[in-house]
């Protein structure tokens, strides 16, 4: 599995660090593949966060994710899901690792400034949703 998703989501795109997160991805031997910005609707976030449907926190995360632009970036590397999961830190900001994109720019739990794909299968899901094809391996 060479690649996988990293979405930027809103809080981090209206503070205006798309550009230092992207310099973190290369910083750390990622190579960027594809980077498209889009605009949620309240069915595709629902349906890009089917996994949390039953959560409590399902209907604040898709009133947050539809809140504003978000960006994806497919990005390339060995061992690529684990590799970014590592990059971008425990989901809550207070306990992700010192260094790591969620502890520099993430405001708390919910408002976590990005996404990765959490497995391969995944990662093959939401590359496609956000590049309609499958560029997974
Ligand atoms: P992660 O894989 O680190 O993104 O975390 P999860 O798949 O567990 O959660 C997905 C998203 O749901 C998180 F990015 C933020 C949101 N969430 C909450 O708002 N509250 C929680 O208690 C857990 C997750």
């Amino acid at each position: 599995m060479k690649r996988t998703l990293l979405m930027i989501k809103p809080d981090a795109v209206s503070k205006g660090v798309i550009g230092r997160i992207l310099f973190m991805l290369e910083e750390n031997g990622f190579k960027i593949v594809a980077i498209r910005s889009k605009r949620f609707s309240r069915n595709e976030a629902e349906r890009f966060y089917e996994v949390h449907r039953e959560r409590p926190f399902f209907e604040d995360l898709v009133n947050f994710i539809t809140e504003g632009t978000v960006v994806g970036v497919m990005v390339e590397h060995e061992d690529a899901v684990r590799r970014l999961r590592d990059l971008v830190g425990a989901t809550d900001p207070k306990e992700a690792r010192p260094g790591t994109i969620r502890a520099i720019f993430g405001e708390s739990i919910e408002r976590n400034a990005v996404h990765a794909s959490d497995s391969p299968e995944s990662a093959r899901r939401e590359l496609n949703f956000f590049f309609h094809e499958d560029s997974s391996d």
